[in-house]
């Protein structure tokens, strides 16, 4: 059911929520609201959101505290869930849980320490101040591939600075969304601030993304999906926050140390089913290390068990759905048509249960130009890419017109400063895969990865916030 209002609303339709780990598992049936559902929705978000707005910052930090502490105290049962309906592998899920619970308890925190400016004017007697007030009605898109924890940074931030909520899950993962939003509706919020609306993205989210009565839409989701958000949200003066695609490079000096850059390149590469913004997708390579780096991260994925989301001897679980699945491996046939070398995996895989599984695939000798090097595939699919110095390795880093997350494995000071700098990214990891980051700080890119104001840490309050100046004559 949907929560509209402070009710359960029942939908005309229902869609199957399929474990992609086990295709004959349904995790559960659940609504897919119309227009209609959507209009109820934003028409209670925006009856709500003076009530909220004036609410005390205590009744906030309070009911949000409470969602994380209810979060991590079931961090096993949704952890299972989230792995059933997503097939990330339960580690992977439960750590997911785990962050979305962290997420409110910081969010309860920010509550209370959003503050103002006073300073002087320019001219004599006079204060200037200025103040932060809350955006209003927000719309949240959120994606199938973080169920819990992307709905949890952009929700848990919209009520802590006071806006109300209107939240339309991806329909892929339905389970996250609404377990999260029982606990939303439980939370002591009053009816309205807190909306979900789950439904198909071209009737419910373009019911969204048009109204007048919403002053802002935080999304995360693809390019193509992004750019009609955007557009859509300019045209009408709302505003509007973007995070799409990567295509992340990890760059691997000479001097890295081996086991670092290994681990490093299969964790951001793959884990995750490599579907994650921030994957690694391309691993530039000096020459120097170039053999044995391909031959050591070929060993590693041999490896590496793919399997159940629910087996916990699996490292990798299935991709999400059948056409992502075919996605990835039209993908792997491209490289090959495009003169690359597949030095291991790319082919489907067959399990005890049926799955979308495949093998994580890595190409070699590829070139930067190719289209499996300039594109997102979101799968289990990473290239490498030969340099043949620092310089030439971090100009081919910057090559693309993707610009969310970077890396560099090196022991060198020096290269690992000028990285730093020189990288045309939002995120730097030095030594690090170039996914997983922490909750507590600004997260976003560049170019044609990201739109708008940075999400999470107190950076999050450019969006959810509207700044006022006002002038005291004394
Ligand atoms: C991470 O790398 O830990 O959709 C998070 C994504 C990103 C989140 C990545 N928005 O993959």
């Amino acid at each position: 059911m949907n929560y509209i209002g402070g009710q359960w609303v029942e939908a005309s339709e229902t869609n199957s929520n399929i474990n992609p780990s086990d295709t004959s598992d349904c995790v559960g049936r659940y609504a897919h609201g119309d227009a209609q559902n959507m209009a109820d929705a934003i028409d209670a978000a925006f009856v709500a959101k003076d009530k909220w707005r004036w609410s005390s910052i205590q009744s906030r930090a309070d009911a949000l505290d409470k969602v994380g502490t209810e979060i991590l105290a079931r961090k096993d049962e949704l952890g299972e869930l989230l792995a059933r309906e997503e097939g990330k592998v339960r580690s992977e899920a439960t750590g997911e849980v785990v962050r979305a619970g962290q997420v409110f308890k910081f969010f309860a925190g920010e509550a209370l320490r959003l503050a103002g400016e006073r300073i002087a004017s320019v001219r004599e007697n006079i204060d200037v101040e200025i103040l932060r007030e809350p955006t209003g009605v927000v719309g949240v898109i959120t994606p199938w591939n973080f169920p819990i924890a992307i709905p949890a940074w952009k929700i848990a931030a919209a009520l802590a600075y006071g806006n109300t909520v209107v939240f339309k899950p991806a329909d892929l993962v339905p389970a996250s969304a609404w377990a999260l939003s029982e606990m939303l509706s439980r939370a002591g919020l009053p009816d309205g601030v807190f909306n979900l609306v789950m439904g198909r993205g071209s009737v419910v989210g373009d019911t969204l993304l048009n109204s007048p009565f919403v002053h802002g839409v935080t999304f995360t989701g693809s390019v193509s999906t992004g750019s009609h958000v955007i557009s859509t949200c300019a045209s009408r003066g709302a505003k509007v926050q973007a995070e799409m695609g990567g295509k992340n490079p990890l760059v691997v000096l000479d001097d890295a140390d081996l086991d670092v850059a290994v681990s490093a390149a299969l964790n951001g590469a793959f884990y995750g089913t490599g579907q994650r913004c921030t994957a690694s997708s391309r691993l530039i390579v000096t020459k120097g290390i170039h053999d044995e780096f391909v031959a050591a991260l070929t060993k590693a994925l041999k490896e590496t068990k793919v399997g159940h989301a629910l087996d916990d001897t699996s490292k990798i679980g299935p991709v999400v759905s059948k056409s992502q699945l075919q996605q990835n491996l039209d993908y792997v046939e491209i490289g090959k048509s495009e003169g690359a070398e597949l030095a291991f995996g790319g082919d489907l895989l067959h399990r005890e249960t049926p799955g979308f599984y495949m093998q994580p695939a890595l190409f070699c000798e590829t070139e930067n130009t190719m289209r499996i090097n300039q594109e997102e595939i979101f799968g289990p699919v990473a290239s490498v890419i030969r340099a043949d110095d620092y310089d030439e390795a971090v100009a081919i880093a910057n090559d693309v017109s993707f610009g969310l997350s970077s890396g560099i494995c090196t022991t060198s000071l020096r290269c690992a400063s000028d990285f730093k700098h020189r990288s045309a990214a939002g995120l730097v990891m030095v030594n690090l895969p170039t996914a997983g980051i922490d909750y507590h700080v600004p997260f976003g890119g560049r170019k044609a990865s990201s739109y708008g104001a940075r999400e999470q840490g107190s950076y999050a309050r450019e969006f959810y916030t509207t700044v006022k100046t006002a002038y005291v004559n004394y």
